[in-house]
């Protein structure tokens, strides 16, 4: 439950972000920040190792391989500033790798660089990708879930899930901001495990929460087709014709995308003559 209440947190804060980078915090420099945690997480990376034997993360002591061999760099765009957000992989897990719009069922430990561990969870939780930091709803795409093996009293766990560690820059996590005991412009460190994968369709209207975006990999938080303000992944009506996304599969066949009365190439749930 604490980290629940610190992502319901989050959601505050994010939105206290954008009001002070209008007001009385204009003078912070994203872009700049950017360039100074690459910098620090990439001295992290270079000085630090993984211990296999207690799975922690330790200083270099004795020429141990530093993580930042071991690590793959992925390239986000967030508000036209680019980050690094670094990932290593120790099982990449076996099913399926969760979309930014999905939820997920894992375990997780975050820390700060000086390995201040802010917090911990050694039980499964679901997590919707949509209301968490953006160094998880991309970081976890990286990874697959593991098989669901059923005890006889119906209790279970998991095998061969995905397992990692995500090196987070502030601008993809709490940014200039901080959050209880994480000090503002924090890179951090999430160790995971990917469990599960739910493929969410957070409005029921038939359609996937993935594909309720503008373009490939796009941000379902941004993509609405008839502007009223609610994201299509959120709107049961996604053209605004007065007729539900759910009613508009025309053929019947379980696909939106392939019914489009007018042959415009807009499918007719997103296109509102049809
Ligand atoms: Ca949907
Ligand atoms: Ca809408
Ligand atoms: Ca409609
Ligand atoms: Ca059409």
């Amino acid at each position: 439950m604490k980290f629940n209440n610190l992502f319901f947190i989050l959601a505050v804060s994010a939105v206290i972000f954008s009001c002070k980078k209008d007001d009385d915090n204009a003078s912070f420099d994203a872009a700049k920040q950017a360039l100074e945690d690459d910098v620090t997480l990439i001295k992290y990376l270079q000085t630090h190792y993984l211990k296999e034997s207690d799975g922690g993360i330790w200083t270099i002591k004795n020429g141990e391989t530093p993580l930042m061999e071991q690590v793959e760099a992925q390239n986000i765009t967030k508000n036209d500033i680019s980050y690094k957000l670094y990932f290593l992989k120790q099982s990449p897990g076996v099913t399926i790798a969760p979309y930014r719009a999905d939820s997920v069922l894992t375990t997780y430990t975050g820390m700060l660089l000086d390995s201040t561990v802010f917090d911990s969870r050694s039980s499964m939780i679901w997590m919707p990708l949509t209301g968490v930091i953006d160094g998880w709803s991309y970081g976890f795409t990286n990874f697959k879930g593991g098989t669901k093996v059923l005890n006889t009293d119906e209790s279970f766990f998991y095998i061969n899930a995905g397992k990692g560690i995500l090196f987070i820059p502030s601008g993809l996590a709490y940014g200039n901001i901080g959050q209880s005991i994480i000090p503002a412009n924090s890179p951090l460190v999430f160790q995971i495990t990917l469990n599960d994968v739910n493929i969410a369709d957070h409005d029921n209207d038939g359609v996937a929460s993935y594909l309720e975006v503008e373009t490939a990999n796009g941000d379902v938080k941004t993509f609405d087709t008839d502007k009223d303000g609610i994201p299509n992944y959120l709107d049961a009506d996604d053209d605004g014709d007065g007729k539900l996304t759910r009613n508009e599969d025309t053929n019947g066949n379980g696909n939106w995308f392939d019914d489009d009365t007018d042959n415009d190439g807009i499918p007719n749930f997103l296109d509102k003559d049809s």
